[in-house]
């Protein structure tokens, strides 16, 4: 049985005041869903508290794969930690294409987040040209086999997959529900390919691309689809209530 899990993405939005009217603003979650915000790193200390009484867990966008050096801008594993931040965005679609993160430095990274008790939500998707050329399996089996390696059946359980069309990221377009549910289903098959069905079946995976409170119900009627990632409709109190209610 996999809980449906709603992960807001803030992107680089909201001061610390900003973030902290947003969690006092929202309201308590209730069973049935999983509720996750991947807030600035400005943010992470100053709600994370807000966050857990109200049954949200809190996120970052990025980690990086060394504990500690000479690596300017980054952050470390062990900082997000020490925050109490449960989960890291890794790979995204903005960090692959405007900061040069790769499949190897994805996979980096996952297991970076995994062995300090981070879970990765692990973005993967094509962008337009690949889906028109009909790439889109393709790509994303590129980046799923990147992403798995390495990797062990314990830890993948950990593992949140986003699949997001970049086609569709802040465009308004979404992918239709059953056009995201084929590509989810086949990345659950490629998960069955590298460990087995089992370990499919158990993973949870996201639809992301322009979800908003009137198209979620649409994409969790899937059967494939466990949630979704969600960028501008994350970012009201009551928008973001709204999409966890629909998810429910
Ligand atoms: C995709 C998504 C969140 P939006 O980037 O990851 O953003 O919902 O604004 O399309």
């Amino acid at each position: 049985m996999r809980i449906p899990i709603i992960a807001g993405n803030w992107k680089m939005f909201k001061t610390v005041a900003e973030a902290k009217d947003f969690a006092t603003a929202l309201p308590a979650i209730e069973k049935g869903v999983e509720a996750v915000v991947c807030v600035p790193f400005t943010a992470l200390s100053s709600v994370g508290e807000i966050l857990s009484r109200k049954n949200v867990s809190l996120g970052a966008q990025n980690v990086h794969w060394e504990e500690e050096g000479a690596f300017t801008g980054e952050i470390s594993p062990l900082m997000l930690k020490e925050l109490g931040v449960k989960y890291a965005i890794i790979g995204h679609s903005e960090r692959r294409a405007y900061f040069n993160e790769t499949n190897e430095t994805v996979n980096l990274r996952i297991k970076a987040a995994l062995k300090h008790g981070i879970h990765p939500i692990v973005c993967v998707g094509e962008d337009l040209q690949q889906r028109e050329t009909g790439q889109t399996k393709a790509v994303v089996k590129e980046q799923m086999e990147a992403a798995m390696q390495g990797i062990s059946q314990e830890d993948l359980f950990k593992f949140v997959i986003a699949y997001e069309p970049i086609w569709a990221i802040g465009t308004g377009k979404t992918s239709s529900a059953e056009d995201a549910n084929e590509v989810i289903g086949y990345i659950r098959q490629l998960i069955a390919d590298q460990f087995d069905q089992n370990t499919a079946i158990q993973v949870r995976i996201q639809y992301g691309g322009s979800v908003k409170p009137e198209n979620i119900a649409g994409f969790m009627d899937q059967p494939d689809i466990d949630g979704a990632l969600v960028g501008g409709a994350s970012l009201k109190p009551d928008s973001f209530a709204a999409l966890l209610k629909g998810a429910r």
